[in-house]
């Protein structure tokens, strides 16, 4: 429980004990989007949209310690907090998922993380934030830095340690997905994906949902499939699932369709692999071409071999041909002049 005051603490660099109404709520949101809705976010700050609200005091009730609600100042927000009926266990289920990522982790199982552990965390990190490298050694550079600040905190982390890192890690995770979600919206991401999810997105929804995500599986498999037979629709609709299974369920928020942030690394990722493999492929050509004019080439030189004479005299031929062309340019160029 600490831990959550201590992630809003974080969050609050003036040193007021008061947190700012984007933070909290993107903090909320993350913990529960179901129990922090707008509802509850109007009652903690009215419709306003700015709003300070006094962090020890939130804490204490958010977490069940407290039942005095004064960390709001006006009576009737107060009253609306009231209504709300608040349900902590929440705040439980957020630890909840901090301590199963924690065993995770912790591939020994001996309740502590060592730095060769954290590596996964790392990978994990990057991964949230989209980050992406051209190669294993530009990866493992960017890794090692990431090494040396985790052991800034601790050469090993047990929960305690892990739990902060985390909760702060959501959190920030979150308030760039909001600002991902923004740009989007706003239409000042001219990305390759945002091109993409918009014309998957056919109803303009916001959302990928039911035949739009079975498009974008389709799209995934048929460009890794250039000259394979399309998809069955049992087919397409088994790879949709799938994809939802990843991007939504695993991933995301398990609403049963895809907002842009839970797939815009995804499609980047995909776009990426498609422009290697088509790259790859007609390397692939390339070579085998090369190869088949080198055959050739090859049983040619052969068959001269075998008859010496005929390629003596085709040789002759040749020659003449050419020195009876030779001459003829030699009289045409003086004409020119
Ligand atoms: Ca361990
Ligand atoms: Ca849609
Ligand atoms: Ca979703």
């Amino acid at each position: 429980m600490e831990t959550v005051l201590r992630v809003f603490a974080a969050g609050d660099k003036s040193g007021s004990g008061k947190i700012e109404k984007p933070k909290i709520t993107a903090v909320l949101k993350q913990i529960d989007p179901v129990t922090f809705n707008d509802t509850f976010i109007s009652a903690l700050f009215g419709d306003g949209n700015e709003g300070l609200v006094d962090l020890t005091g939130f804490t204490s009730w958010v977490t069940g310690k407290s039942e005095s609600k004064d960390f709001v100042e006006s009576p009737e927000l107060q009253d609306d907090l009231e209504d709300l009926d608040m349900d902590t266990s929440v705040v439980d289920d957020m630890l909840n998922k901090a301590l199963d990522k924690f065993k995770e982790l912790d591939a020994n199982g001996n309740g502590e993380l060592d730095m060769t552990e954290l590596k996964a965390l790392c990978m994990w990190t990057f991964q949230q934030f989209g980050r992406s490298f051209k190669n294993d050694a530009e990866k493992n550079k960017a890794m090692d830095k990431q090494i040396k600040r985790y052991k800034k905190i601790g050469d090993t982390w047990d929960f305690d340690t892990f739990e902060s890192y985390y909760l702060k890690q959501m959190t920030d995770i979150e308030v760039y997905q909001v600002k991902r979600s923004e740009a989007f919206e706003k239409g000042y991401n001219k990305s390759a994906a945002a091109k993409k999810f918009k014309e998957l997105d056919v109803d303009g929804s916001g959302f990928l949902d039911g035949a739009e995500v079975e498009v974008f599986a389709e799209w995934i498999f048929s460009s890794f499939h250039p000259d394979g037979k399309p998809l069955t629709e049992e087919q397409k609709k088994a790879e949709s699932k799938k994809l939802l299974q990843r991007l939504d369920a695993k991933k995301g928020n398990s609403d049963g369709k895809l907002s842009f942030v839970e797939v815009d690394f995804f499609i980047d990722e995909k776009i990426q692999q498609i422009e290697t493999f088509k790259k790859k492929a007609a390397e692939r050509e390339e070579k085998q071409k090369k190869k088949e004019a080198e055959k050739k080439a090859a049983k040619e030189a052969k068959a001269a071999k075998k008859k010496p004479e005929a390629n003596a005299m085709a040789g002759l031929a040749g020659a003449t041909l050419m020195e009876k062309g030779q001459a003829e340019e030699a009289k045409e160029k003086p004409a020119e002049n």
